[in-house]
């Protein structure tokens, strides 16, 4: 028998700054939408697995909610997330911004300072900017950490994507393969249901309505019959005010959240899907441990 080659598997963090790409390079790596994305920051609320399986590794990515300065128990769940899964993982994947100025606050660095683990820059966004302007921010980053490797990419158009994962395999530790060759994340549907409601609300309302939102999925029900899916979800707001916002005049704003969640919903599950919607106010739940946790924030 030919010597067989030594299969690797492990985890890989995707960390930054909120709004650099990090969810949107998760879907691009799977294949599929199982993180939503926005131009809004904080978009992100728990860690999400993404799996990707090649024929000599099975590469565990971890996206993150956005590392800031958080001041509500909500964003600081969050940004813990995020930091513990940078500490806990074999592979650290920093994305910044190819538009912006070189990233110099050191939350980050300190942060990555902690483990041990190989860390590689990933200039995400590099179809914004003229090419020229590469080189020099390569240079500059290189000499905030000592990267494994720093790699430019378009997270968006898939740009530097595969040159990226080429450099994954070889950093992991040789295992298992963890989870069946067909899966591609360890989050439940009722989670990304609930994330793709979250998503049309994100895109549709603005100032701090987003942030108040927790879904709950209370109905999932598959009617193999019909060849359908039933579905009924709470969305939990802070404020009456917020309320009025999103079922909106004559509840056309709720409608047209509803339409576009179950068209993403119907792509994702491939049946025909029947979503019911309701607005609940659960005051001030973003402080709240308890509503936290209720709304699986804990
Ligand atoms: N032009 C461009 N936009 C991108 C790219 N990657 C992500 N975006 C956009 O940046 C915004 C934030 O993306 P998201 O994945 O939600 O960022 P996250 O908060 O880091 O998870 C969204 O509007 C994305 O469409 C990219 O490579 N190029
Ligand atoms: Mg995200």
């Amino acid at each position: 028998m030919a010597a067989e080659e030594k299969f690797h598997s492990g985890f890989v963090a995707i960390i930054g700054r909120p709004n650099v790409g990090k969810s949107t390079l998760l879907n691009h790596i799977v294949g599929q939408k199982i993180a939503i994305t926005s131009p809004k920051p904080q978009t992100t609320r728990n860690r999400i697995l993404g799996i990707q399986n090649l024929e000599n590794a099975q590469v565990l990515f971890v996206d993150t909610p956005g590392i800031h300065e958080a001041h509500s128990p909500l964003n600081r769940y969050m940004v813990d997330q995020a930091r513990s899964a940078a500490l806990d993982v074999d592979v650290v994947l920093w994305l910044v911004e190819a538009d912006r100025p070189v990233d110099t606050d050191p939350m980050i660095p300190k942060l990555l300072e902690k483990s041990t683990r190989p860390v590689l820059l990933v200039i995400n966004k590099i179809d914004t900017m003229p090419k020229d302007k590469l080189l020099p921010l390569i240079a500059a980053y290189s000499k905030i950490c000592p990267f494994a490797s720093i790699v430019p990419i378009s997270a968006l158009k898939g740009d530097g994507v595969e040159a990226l994962m080429n450099e994954i395999p070889q950093l992991l530790p040789e295992g298992p393969r963890y989870y069946p060759e067909d899966q591609l994340t360890d989050v439940p549907e009722r989670f990304i249901v609930a994330e793709m409601i979250r998503e049309q609300i994100l895109m549709r309302t603005k100032d701090e309505v987003p942030y108040g939102v927790a879904i709950l999925v209370e109905r999932f029900q598959e009617n193999p019959v019909k060849n359908m899916v039933g579905i009924d979800a709470v969305i939990n707001v802070e404020r009456d005010s917020q309320k009025g916002i999103l079922i909106g005049k004559g509840g056309t704003m709720l409608r047209q959240i509803g339409q576009g969640a179950r068209k993403e919903i119907e792509r994702m599950l491939g049946v025909k899907v029947h979503l019911q919607l309701f607005v609940r106010v659960q005051k001030n739940w973003t402080s709240s441990g308890r509503m936290m946790k209720e709304f699986g924030y804990e």
